[in-house]
């Protein structure tokens, strides 16, 4: 059994790592570049930035195994018909939604400012889930997909911790999945947010899941790779 030194505990790998996936959420330039969304609302964008070498290693990684891959992306539908009023009339910054800003519409589908920093970009293969709720399985292919080709468990990162990162962890939680969240590839423009949601995470044994430092989940996987009888490609 090959496992993860994570909080609160241990997490355990599946036998057969196919049934694990990297998701990686909402690492686009509305979140994370001046001009866009979350620089609208009055954030300091340049938190973000910080997590993109850790995040950027654990994607080689999974790359480098042939592991699953899912990349998200919060967008709308040029008419906004997939955004509610409520979400809409939200926020009281200086762009809203669908308003065109520096990068384009906002998180309108398909703007330039709605596409993943250039480090992160999606590869051939690797799954796209455009959603529009901050949560990825609401509204979205993603709980189909997961199971179509039989996977378990989820290391999660991404941004904002506090927002689309933890509420997909508990939609994960929810439906069963095992999820393990990345202290150093998930980062929140409140700092204490990403720490306190860290903390409910493993809080009370775990009750939505594990996280881990990307060391350690390297370090996991790599045991797990050793001991697989899979005929995947070891470091
Ligand atoms: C937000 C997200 N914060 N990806 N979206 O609106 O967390």
């Amino acid at each position: 059994m090959t496992f993860i030194l994570a909080l609160p505990y241990n997490y355990e790998l599946p036998t057969d790592l196919k049934q694990l996936a990297l998701v990686i959420i909402d690492m686009q330039r509305d979140f994370l570049e001046p001009g866009g969304f979350g620089d609208a609302l009055g954030n300091d964008v340049s938190r973000l930035q910080a997590i993109v070498p850790a995040l950027k290693q654990l994607l080689d990684a999974f790359r480098f195994y042939q592991l699953s891959i899912f990349h998200t992306i919060e967008c709308h539908q040029s008419d906004l018909s997939d955004c509610p009023p409520t979400k809409l009339n939200r926020g009281n910054g200086t762009l809203k939604i669908g308003d065109e800003g520096p990068m384009g519409r906002v998180l309108v589908r398909g703007e330039p400012g709605n596409w993943i920093i250039p480090e992160l970009e999606p590869l051939p293969g690797e799954v796209l889930i455009p959603k529009p709720g901050k949560g990825a399985f609401y509204s979205t292919d993603l709980q189909a997909l997961l199971q179509e080709q039989g996977i378990t468990h989820l290391i999660i990162t991404g941004v904002t911790t506090e927002v689309c990162v933890q509420t997909t962890m508990r939609e994960a939680n929810d439906r069963g999945y095992e999820c393990l969240m990345v202290e150093d590839c998930t980062e929140s423009y409140f700092p204490a947010f990403k720490q306190a949601t860290l903390e409910m995470v493993r809080a009370q044994g775990g009750i939505v899941g594990w996280t881990a430092p990307t060391a350690a989940v390297l370090e996991g996987l790599a045991a797990a790779i050793a001991v697989s009888s899979d005929k995947v490609p070891s470091v």
